[in-house]
């Protein structure tokens, strides 16, 4: 049998977590033969919460899972840890503005980045889900520098899984036919789903559905999706985030077979955008390892949309640069 791993995950009774956890725990996320200790962590405040969502765990009787710890401190929950799943994250409040979101979890992230740094494992991976995700990437890689910028990434699977639905139903095709779809840049109202070379069923995407209902329609739907299941279920997106955070961990920890999946990650500098920012590119996952899909031609329109979320993310950068070490 293999030796456990241990998942650390963040934000552990929240919603989200509530559909993540029992899927890591069956085996979703690193394979039925992986066993598991998972390593929880909450804000002070809600370790009685975390405590039921432990109860429950348990109460499955899950085969691969080899231990639980609960608590309030990064530097416990983040020990030895091979995966982390940073979902906790300071939610917008009422009169808050876009800055003071930035900067509360500028704090969060900063503080957990060390943690991880001081008391992960060398060949940690790291997913960031809480919002702004990919900023809160960039934080918390700057403040891990033993470890490679490499090893943090940001959550643009529910964009990208999303981007594949909607062209699916467009074509009347099943989302399994959809083949190299791409998100660019922010997991925000910035980002773009590119479909310039995505194929449906072997055909060019371009070819079956035309420039005005990409423009009026697909795009911003894909941008303005989590607000549109906000207005119908009253909460955000939970249990098709937990998805997409096991499919990003499950591609990058064991591999795409040459499928192409968006993950926001460190800018190499690759399609021009600006080195060191946290990205969303197309990328194929081998060994352990993602690496960007080279050589795809961009034209004046995707170029201009990739441009204007790169602009967001440089913007959002710059408001937290203070706080960088
Ligand atoms: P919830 O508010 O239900 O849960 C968040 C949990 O995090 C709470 O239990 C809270 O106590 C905890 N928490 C807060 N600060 C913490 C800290 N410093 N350390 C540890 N735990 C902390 O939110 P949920 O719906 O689960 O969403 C979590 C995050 O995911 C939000 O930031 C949300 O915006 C973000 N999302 C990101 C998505 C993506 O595609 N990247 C999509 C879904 C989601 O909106």
């Amino acid at each position: 049998a293999k030796a456990p791993v241990r998942v650390a995950v963040t934000g552990a009774a929240g919603q989200i977590s509530y559909s993540l956890l029992f899927r890591i725990a069956a085996g979703e996320m690193l394979g039925k033969d992986q066993p598991v200790i998972l390593q929880l962590l909450e804000i002070t405040p809600a370790l009685e919460a975390l405590k039921g969502v432990v109860m429950e765990l348990e109460d499955c009787a899950f085969p691969l899972v080899q231990g639980f710890v609960q608590t309030d401190d990064p530097n416990v929950a983040f020990k030895d840890a091979d995966y982390c799943l940073l979902v906790g994250a300071r939610p917008r409040g009422p009169g808050m503005e876009r800055k003071d979101l930035l900067e509360a979890n500028a704090a969060i992230f900063s503080v957990q980045g060390k943690a991880i740094n001081d008391n992960a494992s060398r060949d940690v991976k790291v997913l960031v889900v809480g919002n702004p995700a990919n900023t809160n990437a960039l934080i918390a890689y700057r403040n891990a520098p033993d470890l490679k910028p490499g090893q943090f990434t940001a959550m643009t699977r529910l964009d990208h899984n999303r981007a594949i639905a909607q062209l699916a139903e467009k074509t009347g095709q099943h989302s399994t036919d959809v083949d190299g779809m791409i998100i660019w840049g922010n997991h925000s109202a910035t980002q773009y789903p590119d479909v310039h070379h995505t194929t449906v069923d072997g055909r060019k995407a371009l070819d079956l559905v035309d420039m005005d209902w990409l423009t009026s329609t697909f795009i911003p739907n894909v941008q303005q999706r989590g607000a549109a299941i906000i207005k119908a279920r009253g909460l955000s997106s939970a249990a098709s985030a937990a998805n997409a955070a096991i499919e990003h961990m499950r591609d990058w920890a064991l591999g795409t077979n040459g499928k192409i999946v968006s993950m926001g990650i460190h800018s190499d500098g690759s399609y021009g955008i600006a080195e060191g920012l946290i990205y969303s590119f197309p990328v194929t996952c081998e060994n352990g390892q993602y690496s960007i899909v080279q050589g795809l031609d961009i034209n004046d329109f995707s170029r201009d949309l990739m441009s204007k979320t790169e602009k967001e993310l440089e913007e959002e950068r710059a408001g937290v640069a203070h706080l960088l070490p």
